[in-house]
């Protein structure tokens, strides 16, 4: 059994609370004693309606801003910049709290003696147990989010006959207009701003053997053998009347028994937990240890990374399932009517890095609300690279919101004028269909990629004999020139260069695979791929950052943009580019040297690029710390504050330590750690259309199978030094063994 478990409640801090989530609904589960308290998300619930922010004077003033640029006036560009090309106004839309649910136990706990709260992954449901000393009742709650009926469902029973009582309210403490009842439920429902989505929240109860009253905005029970708490809630944005649908899917599921609802959700559930399984050896006394505590050890044990390995997957199936939004930068759990960074996309790598476990940990489905937010921004994408920048295709910067906005977002000289977020979110379509196969996909897919070329063929400036971005910046770094002015913006950084070798490659593939016949425009996307900046190398052997080598006002950056060649991208690779695998080896290391890995994604992100250096107890070491130093009580990433970006990174990147793919070959056991000697992996993935099993024994694989996922699946598989050319066809499997 996979689960984190707690002899304490959260006791009101949200950092304690335990997640669960539908995709769509989300709730923060405090597992309190004398009574009980949910925070609650409705993922569509966001602070406002789609807006045009484009700055009406960027597409005059981009001549301006490239010549001072390229004339090295880099704080008149920036500010020029700053005036012409911030969005207007500055920010995007956020995504807000739905509010909270409270349960009232009506005394029947007064003096918790015994209790417990755990979070089962592997059914993913929420129980609290808490006994009375006074009574000697004890008392069972048990939550989970269905998918299939669409509401959240909290389960109250107890070991004595006629003992559960409970009022139930939901709120919002503020911001919504009007509540109502009905003689089980009670509703709350409000408006944000002014074409934003309109809400609606509703608690119902069914009890047994009692009766459900409502009085004022409580729904009662009193001495019942057993109550179900059904929470609907829905908005605007998907639903022309919420109020409706929410009454209609809290009524559906009190006609539905308790345990039919149970079963069918923990059935659903496991169709995707149960798809990729990470068993690692290890002291299993440890898993009687509470989980806070059980983090709190000098050295994490690999019971603890199995489950934080469980935790992640279980997030990404809890927060981004078809048909849903994409998991943001909290998933969809957040508190605040106002929170950090608007919880919202931030496309130049937190958002990319939440999607990295889904293809290889066999989660492909839950990647798909991504495509469909991307199709978005490349409808407003067209109009923002028309009108800033006098380009056709489309473009995106460093944040979008659920309307797709792709405007610059903030008047962060570092980060707002980057122009490569569509780029980077297109290279995700590739892996898509590089994992799944799926031609119908990219054939879909294949006019949103060929508009992110076209907006580079015509940005792309000219500039020794490379083709170059330009205003570009490496997020969100700072440079220093030679005369010590330092510089965000520039032209034609390392990243840029990187993306768009990978965009330009894969949209050609892409259009070989899909026949297409435009020649004129692949050759000359064939010509311009070719001019990119090479990736090169600086006196300090490390990979540079910028288009010249430049000093670095801050040698310690939690953004390692330059080596997205490494990962996620596979241009960089110890068999391909040993002398740039090097080369990236030092740039991590002046990274970690001068402070680097201080947030959450930062540190998941350094584990992904060890991994693919193939460097295996440094990818355990960065690891390590990211479980001490940069996760909650509650297993959630800390940025500071909580993101999940970092939850995200760190299990994909314990899957690249165990199986890695790219540039048509896959690796076995590429980065094994020597404390991780014995497993077993069921159910990772590889590019080329495989699903793979693997054990392996003091440190060496001892049984793999491949199986193809896809017709015509194709990938060199490397096993220490032996090579096999796999080609095979849909359910056809390779089995290899060591003699
Ligand atoms: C990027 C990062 C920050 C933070 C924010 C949401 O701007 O540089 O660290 O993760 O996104």
């Amino acid at each position: 059994m996979s689960r984190l478990f707690y002899t304490e409640p959260a006791g009101g801090d949200w950092e304690r609370a335990l997640p669960i989530g539908n995709g769509r609904l989300g709730a923060m589960i405090y597992g309190e004693k004398t009574e009980e308290r949910y925070q609650l998300n409705e993922e569509t619930l966001w602070s406002g309606g789609p807006m045009n922010r484009i700055n009406p004077d960027a597409r005059e003033n981009l001549p301006e801003i490239r010549r001072k640029i390229f004339e090295g006036r880099i704080p008149e560009a920036e500010r020029l910049m700053k005036y012409a090309l911030t969005g207007t106004p500055q920010s995007e839309r956020a995504y807000q709290t739905l509010g909270e649910l409270y349960l009232d136990l009506m005394d029947t706990v007064t003096e918790p003696a015994d209790y417990e709260r755990e979070l089962d992954l592997s059914c993913a449901l929420h129980r609290v147990r808490v006994k009375d000393g006074k009574t000697g009742i004890t008392y069972y709650r048990e939550s989970f989010a269905s998918a299939e009926a669409d509401v959240l469902v909290i389960r109250l029973t107890a070991d004595c006959s006629g003992s559960v009582c409970v009022g139930a309210m939901a709120g919002r403490t503020c911001f919504y207009d009007s509540t109502w009842q009905e003689e089980d439920a009670v509703y709350f429902r409000g408006n944000t701003a002014e074409g934003g989505p309109s809400f609606c929240a509703g608690v119902m109860a069914v009890a047994e053997g009692a009766d459900v009253r409502v009085t004022g905005e409580h729904v009662l029970v009193r001495g019942a053998e057993a109550v179900t708490i059904l929470v609907g809630a829905s908005t605007t944005f998907r639903e022309k009347d919420p109020a409706a649908a929410v009454r209609e899917r809290l009524r559906r599921a009190a006609s539905i028994p308790y345990e039919t609802l149970r079963a069918e959700h923990v059935a659903e559930y496991r169709r995707w937990f149960d798809a990729c399984r990470l068993e690692l050896s290890y002291d299993r006394a440890k898993d009687r240890m509470p989980t806070d505590e059980r983090l709190k050890q000098e050295e994490p044990d690999n019971g603890l990374l199995q489950l934080y390995f469980d935790f992640g997957r279980y997030l990404l199936i809890s927060s981004s399932r078809p048909g849903c939004l994409p998991a943001n930068l909290q998933g969809i759990w957040n508190r605040e009517m106002s929170p950090p960074w608007g919880s919202r996309y931030t496309i130049n790598i937190n958002t990319e890095m939440n999607y990295w476990p889904a293809e290889s940990l066999g989660l492909s489905d839950c990647h798909k609300p991504l495509f469909e937010l991307l199709r978005r921004m490349a409808e407003n994408g067209e109009k923002t690279a028309a009108d800033m920048y006098g380009c056709r295709g489309f473009v995106a910067h460093h944040n979008t919101d659920i309307w797709g906005d792709t405007a610059p977002q903030d008047m962060y000289i570092p980060a707002t004028y980057w122009v490569m977020g569509g780029a980077w979110l297109c290279t995700h379509v590739w892996e898509h269909y590089e994992y799944t196969g799926d031609r119908e996909f990219l054939q879909e897919m294949y006019p949103v990629l060929k508009s992110a070329v076209l907006f580079f063929v015509d940005y792309l400036v000219e500039y020794e004999g490379c083709y170059v971005t330009c205003p570009s910046v490496s997020p969100e770094n700072t440079y220093i020139l030679p005369d010590g002015t330092k510089g965000c913006n520039g032209f034609g950084s390392a990243m840029d260069s990187e993306i768009l070798r990978d965009l330009f490659g894969q949209f050609l593939q892409a259009a070989e695979i899909l026949g297409e016949t435009d020649k004129a425009f692949l050759e000359e996307a064939r010509e311009i791929r070719e001019k990119l900046p090479p990736i090169r190398i600086g006196s300090a052997g490390q990979i540079l950052e910028w288009f010249r080598e430049y000093g670095e006002a801050e040698p310690g950056h939690r953004h390692i943009s330059h080596l997205y060649a490494l990962h996620p991208s596979s241009q960089i690779t110890p068999d391909g580019t040993p002398e740039l695998a090097k080369a990236a080896g030092v740039t991590l290391e002046r990274r970690l040297s001068n402070g680097g890995g201080h947030t959450g994604w930062s540190r998941a992100w350094i584990i992904n690029m060890y991994a693919r250096l193939w460097d295996g107890e440094r990818a355990w070491k960065n690891l390590e710390a990211l479980l001490k130093k940069s996760t909650l009580p509650n297993l959630l990433d800390c940025h500071p504050p909580f993101q999940i970006d970092g939850n995200f990174g760190a299990v994909a990147a314990m899957g690249e330590m165990l199986l890695q793919s790219g540039g048509g070959r896959t690796v076995a056991l590429p980065a094994l750690p020597a404390r991780w000697p014995d497993g077993k992996i069921c159910g990772i993935c590889g590019r080329g259309g495989f699903r793979y099993d693997m054990e392996w024994r003091d440190g060496r694989l001892t049984e793999l199978s491949a199986e193809a996922l896809t017709d015509g699946a194709a990938t060199v598989l490397c096993v220490e030094d032996k090579k096999y050319d796999l080609f095979l066809q849909r359910g056809q499997r390779f089995e290899w063994r060591r003699e």
